[in-house]
């Protein structure tokens, strides 16, 4: 982002790679009109602004490449604030391309990952927390990813940032006052007035820090372990979470040997579900390398589904099982069809029993496997969630410096101390919306833009 020129006219495809009905091209800048006009066959100066028009692009022996709808956008209504310039080409990757470069010969320059979207972020169309969320609403898999990118979006976290920045603002104002007027005392707000208000923000603002855990969910999704013994039914579970015959069943124990992988939206939430060896001692190599590989999904995954046969008495192994997995586990009582009685685990708080054969009780088990990842409790549905890891970065930094003013403000310290931490809280804050915001920043965000977005 060194020397970077906003004046540019920059153009990329803003459609996916690959063939499909349509594809874009898009402009922006302040040359997107003149551009288009040498390379359309209409002349679209007075066109007015938001209007699509039929035509075709030429090269530059004007000979046809391809019949298209223009649509024109004039600043300042845009996405990014400038002239916009959509050129909907037919969906061939390599009509689109011919496109793409007859714009950079007529004067565009080709965009970054990013640009436009940066453009909109330069011209203040969006603030940053609000650039990065149209990233996220791109990628997002579940409804609740939407939910929360588009809240994002909305500027949902942006005005209750902007919100904390002006109450504080105003408190450091007043603590300013102090060292330079620290006669005045405190006349015009007491001092427990004042904690009163600095410690709102610092509980509103720790709220929002522990929402990230649900926003890493909504985002990321959960990767979730099938473990157990042999022949328990964890390949017959993967099947019916999945709605598909993707592992292998059969009653010979051990017939799991290899990690399976599957990516699977359930309910409200994206899930990565992974079937695993049944964990037996054996001397065979191929099983001792599958179990090995259980072993380690035991590690990463979020949640565990602990498979147990309720028609058999639970082994030594299962019990370790249990006992080293307790905390991030669901135990998950299979083959209730046949009705056998079985004991339960101890202080476990959750068991479910089910029947992967006969497909009883899955939706339940996947509302379990819900509770647990929210751990324990409802979703609000007005809650902001913060779903960036910079975002959690910046909000804790602001919540300890808050803390420090509290502290010293508790214990009369020097207002000087005071102010210089609460303009550390400040300027953390400002990291989210990206008012005060270094280059940094900055480039390793939109670096993960896609092109033409
Ligand atoms: N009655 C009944 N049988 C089941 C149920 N679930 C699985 N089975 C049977 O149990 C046997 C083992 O099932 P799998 O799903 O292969 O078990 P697994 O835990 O993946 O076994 P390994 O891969 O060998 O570790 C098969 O014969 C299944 O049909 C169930 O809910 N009820
Ligand atoms: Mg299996």
């Amino acid at each position: 982002m060194k020397e970077y020129n906003p004046k540019d006219t920059i153009s990329a495809i803003s459609s996916p790679i690959g063939e499909g009905a349509i594809s874009i091209v898009r402009l922006s800048g302040d040359k997107a009109i003149d551009i288009a006009n040498k390379i359309f066959s209409k002349d679209i100066t007075n066109f007015k602004t938001h209007t699509i028009h039929y035509g075709k692009i030429l090269n530059d022996n004007n000979e046809v490449l391809d019949s298209v709808m223009l649509s024109i956008l004039k600043a300042p209504n845009t996405y990014t604030g400038e002239d916009i310039i959509e050129i909907h080409c037919h969906g061939s990757k390599i009509i689109t391309e011919k496109i793409l470069t007859r714009t950079i010969q007529a004067g565009a320059r080709i965009a970054n990952p990013g640009e436009f979207t940066f453009r909109a972020f330069l011209n203040k169309k969006l603030d940053l927390a609000q650039a990065e969320a149209v990233q996220d609403l791109i990628s997002a898999n579940n409804d609740l990813a939407i939910k929360a990118a588009k809240d994002q979006l909305e500027g949902r976290l942006s005005s209750s940032i902007l919100k904390y920045q002006k109450d504080l603002t105003e408190i450091a104002a007043i603590l300013e006052a102090w060292v330079d007027f620290p006669e005045e005392g405190l006349e015009f707000i007491s001092k427990e007035e004042l904690l009163d208000r600095l410690n709102t923000i610092y509980n509103d603002i720790n709220k929002l820090s522990s929402s990230y855990e649900n926003g890493k969910i909504f985002k990321e999704g959960i990767l979730l372990g099938i473990i157990g013994s042999t022949n328990v039914g964890k390949s017959s579970l993967m099947n019916s979470l999945l709605k598909k015959q993707r592992a292998i069943v059969t009653d010979i124990a051990g017939t799991t040997r290899d990690i399976i992988e599957e990516d699977v939206k359930l309910n409200n939430l994206h899930y990565k579900v992974i079937d695993t060896a049944g964990i037996r001692n054996t001397n065979c190599e191929i099983e001792k390398e599958g179990i090995k590989r259980s072993k380690d999904i035991f590690q990463k995954a979020d949640i565990l589904l602990i498979v147990l046969d309720s028609t058999q008495n639970l082994l030594e192994s299962d019990y370790e099982m249990i006992n080293n997995n307790f905390e991030n586990s669901i135990i998950v009582w299979n083959k209730i069809d046949l009705k056998k009685p079985h004991e339960k685990i101890k202080n476990h708080e959750y068991q479910i029993e089910i029947s992967a054969k006969e497909n009883i009780n899955i939706e339940n088990l996947i509302r379990l496997i819900e509770k647990k990842a929210f751990k324990g409790e409802n979703l609000s549905k007005n809650e902001i969630v913060l779903t960036k890891k910079r975002h959690k970065i910046a909000i804790d930094n602001a919540a300890e410096n808050l803390q420090k003013v509290i502290v010293n403000l508790e214990k009369d310290i020097s207002s000087e101390f005071l102010s210089f931490d609460m303009k550390t809280v400040l300027s953390e804050l400002a990291k989210i919306i990206g008012f005060d915001i270094t280059e940094d920043i900055l480039s390793s965000i939109f670096k993960n833009f896609c092109i033409g977005k």
